[in-house]
C-alpha cells in the first residue's frame, strides 16, 4: 500500500515538473516509458551524428582545396563531438555506450534516413550543409527546450555548431552558383537528390507517428513531425531563390491564406524502406562503423589500462 502511493506521489511530481516546464535530472524519478522514449531518441540521434561523418567524410581526402578540407575536416569532427555529448546525455540514463554501439550496428537502433544517401560530388558537401545541417536545425532548436536536463543543454551546443555548418554549406554554394554553368548544374542535380530525403528526416507524417503525441506530452518534443517539415519549407524556398536554384517540386506555391508554401507529399514508402534498411547506403554504412569500432578495439584497451593504472597510484 505504501509503495503505490510513494509512487503515486512521483508520477505526482514528475507531472508537475513537466507541467511547469521545468527540467527533469538524472536522479529525479521517472517513468519508466519516458526513461525508454528518452534512450531510443538520445542514441537514435547520437548514432546519426557518428553515421553522419560518411558521407561527407568520404570527401575530406578530395577537398579542392586546402581552404575547404580545412572546414570539412573541422565540421566531420564537430559531427563526432555531437556524438559524444549525445552518448553521454544518454548514460545518465543508466545506458552503456558500449551497449548503444551495439545496438547500433546490430540494426536493433536505428540512425537517421538521410545518411543512408550517398555523397557523390563535392556539390553535395554544401546541399548537405544547406539542406541536411538545415533540417537538422529546424528539428534540434526545439529540442533546447527538451524537458529533459542533459538532453537540452547538449542541444544548445550542438545546436550553435550546426548553424556554422549550415552556413559553411551555403557558402559553398554561393561560390558554385557564381562559378561556371557546369559548376551550377552540379548544385541543381546535387539539390534534387537531397531534397525529398531531407523532407523525409523529419520523421513520418504526424497521422502515422506513433511516438509524437507522446513525447509532447511530455515535454520531449516541442512540435510535431510536420509543423516542424512546414517550418523547414518555409525556411529554405527563399534561400534556393536567392541560389537561383529550383527545388524539385512542381507543387510547390506560396499559399496566402496559410502564410505558408505548399508542397507535395514526399514518398512515405521510400522513407519506410529506407528506415528498414532498404536504402542506397544502409548497408555499407552500417559495415564502416562496425569495422571502424573493431579496428578501435585496442584504443579502448589501451585506455582502459592506463585509467586501471592512475587508479592504482592513487
Ligand atoms: N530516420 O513516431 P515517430 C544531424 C523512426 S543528425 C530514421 O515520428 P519520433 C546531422 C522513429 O525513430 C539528425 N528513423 O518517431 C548529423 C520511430 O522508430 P522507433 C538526427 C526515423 O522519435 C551529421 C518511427 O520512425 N536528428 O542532425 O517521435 C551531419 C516512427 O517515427 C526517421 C535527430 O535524431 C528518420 N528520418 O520522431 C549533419 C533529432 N523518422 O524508434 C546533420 C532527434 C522517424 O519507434 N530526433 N523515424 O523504432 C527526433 O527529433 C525524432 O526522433 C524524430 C522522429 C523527429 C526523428
Amino acid at each position: 500500500m505504501t509503495a503505490t502511493l510513494d509512487e503515486q506521489e512521483l508520477q505526482g511530481r514528475f507531472e508537475d515538473v513537466i507541467a511547469a516546464d521545468q527540467r527533469i535530472e538524472p536522479r529525479d524519478w521517472m517513468p519508466e516509458a519516458y526513461r525508454r522514449t528518452l534512450v531510443r531518441q538520445i542514441a537514435q540521434h547520437a548514432h546519426s551524428e557518428i553515421i553522419g561523418m560518411q558521407p561527407e567524410g568520404n570527401w575530406i581526402l578530395r577537398a579542392p582545396s586546402l581552404r575547404r578540407k580545412a572546414i570539412l575536416l573541422a565540421k566531420v569532427q564537430d559531427e563526432a563531438g555531437h556524438g559524444m555529448y549525445l552518448y553521454a546525455a544518454a548514460e545518465t540514463l543508466g545506458v552503456d555506450r558500449a551497449e548503444l554501439t551495439d545496438k547500433l550496428v546490430t540494426g536493433k537502433q536505428k540512425y537517421s534516413s538521410i545518411f543512408n544517401y550517398p555523397a557523390l560530388s563535392y556539390a553535395d558537401v554544401g546541399v548537405i550543409g544547406w539542406l541536411v545541417d538545415g533540417a537538422a536545425i529546424c528539428n534540434q532548436v526545439p529540442l533546447c527546450r527538451c524537458s529533459y536536463g542533459p538532453y537540452a543543454r547538449a542541444m544548445i551546443r550542438i545546436c550553435k555548431e550546426e548553424s556554422f555548418h549550415q552556413r559553411q554549406g551555403y557558402e559553398l554554394l554561393l561560390a558554385m552558383v557564381n562559378g561556371t554553368d557546369a559548376q551550377r548544374e552540379m548544385v541543381q542535380e546535387s539539390t534534387n537528390r537531397f531534397w525529398w530525403p531531407s523532407l523525409m528526416m523529419f520523421g513520418p507524417p504526424d497521422a502515422d507517428s506513433p511516438n509524437t503525441s507522446q513525447s509532447m506530452a511530455w515535454g520531449i518534443k516541442r512540435h510535431t513531425n510536420d509543423e516542424l517539415r512546414q517550418r523547414f519549407v518555409d525556411m529554405t524556398v527563399p534561400q534556393a531563390e536567392a541560389l537561383g536554384i529550383t527545388l524539385p517540386d512542381p507543387g510547390l506555391a506560396w499559399n496566402e491564406e496559410r502564410g505558408h508554401y505548399d508542397f507535395s507529399e514526399p514518398d512515405w514508402t521510400e522513407l519506410q524502406a529506407v528506415i528498414s534498411g532498404s536504402g542506397p547506403c544502409n548497408a555499407q554504412r552500417i559495415a564502416h562503423r562496425k569495422r571502424a569500432h573493431d579496428e578501435g578495439e585496442w584504443v579502448r584497451e589501451a585506455a582502459a589500462a592506463y585509467a586501471r593504472k592512475q587508479e592504482s597510484r592513487r
